[in-house]
């Protein structure tokens, strides 16, 4: 894991800044992404924007580093299974163009965001599923891996035995990576991608692999993705609304912060509804927000590496 200084306050990111086409400053590259494993897939994602390369293959790279983490319990492998015992995956990817690629419910293939850009690129849907997506992922030359690492097997039995089989909703299980990135050419991608909430139905699919729920992207306003509890999120249409939002002029702070007010607003008991926002819009601006406090994302530029505490609107009780 990098180094990545711990900062609350907000900040301006000040390299290579861009005002040639219009009388803002526009601040790139960037590249942001949700929780502390951000850092590390932050940093994958860099070298490729810092050589000129694309978001798009930026995000990618980026968010394939926590998938492939084996001691991360909430993404790829290692990921904790659900209430079957089975790792099941979701991911999608979406580049400036608003070309966008998907796989839910997917087992046995380590790096999903890969399958997701080749649904993508290599066929005329936006997603696949289950052991259609599977199929499609052997074909184009993906290994099949067994994902359930010991520690995320030892840690289901144990729930088994305490849990009287509810499925887990709390912080520390929601951790998937959203990243979003920006390039020298100004333009946006985003990419997101879990093994859902701990212990699910199975069958379950969040919105992390849905496109305006879990990750949305407008290269002419603004990409943003989602954290938490991926019901509320698809509720909401979260990511599509906050890039709408932004649209509309707010700041990428206050569109994420809108869109948590919402998910407040549509739910009765808020009982562990732990959802978080984060947005980048097309000036290299960023902002979160979320439910509660706890959420975090890394940022990195030229000048900074940094995990910055998203701000939220209330405490945990
Ligand atoms: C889901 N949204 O499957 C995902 C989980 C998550 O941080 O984001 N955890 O609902």
């Amino acid at each position: 894991m990098g180094s990545a200084a711990v900062i609350t306050s907000s900040f301006k990111v000040q390299d290579n800044i861009d005002s040639s086409t219009t009388n803002k400053k526009i601040f790139k590259p960037i590249v942001v992404s949700t929780w502390i494993h951000g850092v590390e897939a932050n940093e994958a994602a860099f070298k490729i924007l810092s050589k000129g390369g694309t978001a798009l293959d930026s995000v990618e790279a980026g968010v394939r580093v926590t998938e492939s983490d084996p001691n991360n319990m909430s993404v790829g492998l290692g990921g904790l299974p659900d209430r079957e015992g089975k790792v099941t995956l979701d991911a999608c990817i979406m580049d400036h163009e608003n070309n966008c690629g998907a796989v839910a419910f997917l087992q046995d293939i380590e790096n999903p965001i890969s399958v997701a850009r080749k649904v993508m690129e290599e066929t005329k849907h936006v997603m696949l599923v289950g052991s259609g997506a599977k199929q499609f992922a052997l074909e184009n030359g993906f290994k099949s891996t067994n994902l359930l690492t010991d520690k995320a097997k030892a840690a289901w039995e144990d729930w088994k035995i305490k849990s009287n089989y509810q499925p887990v909703i709390n912080s520390e299980n929601h951790d998937t990576i959203g990243l979003l990135a920006l390039d020298d050419n100004g333009n946006l991608s985003g990419a997101c991608t879990t093994s859902g909430m701990a212990y699910k139905l199975h069958g379950r699919v969040g919105d992390s692999p849905i496109i305006g729920a879990g990750l949305f992207v407008d290269n002419e306003v603004g990409a943003a993705c989602a954290t938490g509890v991926g019901e509320a999120v698809i509720r909401i249409a979260g990511s599509a609304i906050v890039v709408e939002l932004m649209r509309n002029g707010m700041s990428p702070n206050d569109a994420c912060k809108e869109a948590v007010n919402r998910i407040i607003k549509k739910h009765k008991d808020l009982t562990n509804m732990q959802v978080g926002f984060l947005a980048l819009n097309k000036n290299g601006d960023v902002g979160a927000y979320s439910v509660y406090a706890g959420f975090n994302y890394a940022m990195q530029t030229r000048s900074q590496n940094d995990l910055i505490d998203a701000k939220y609107d209330r405490e945990w009780k």
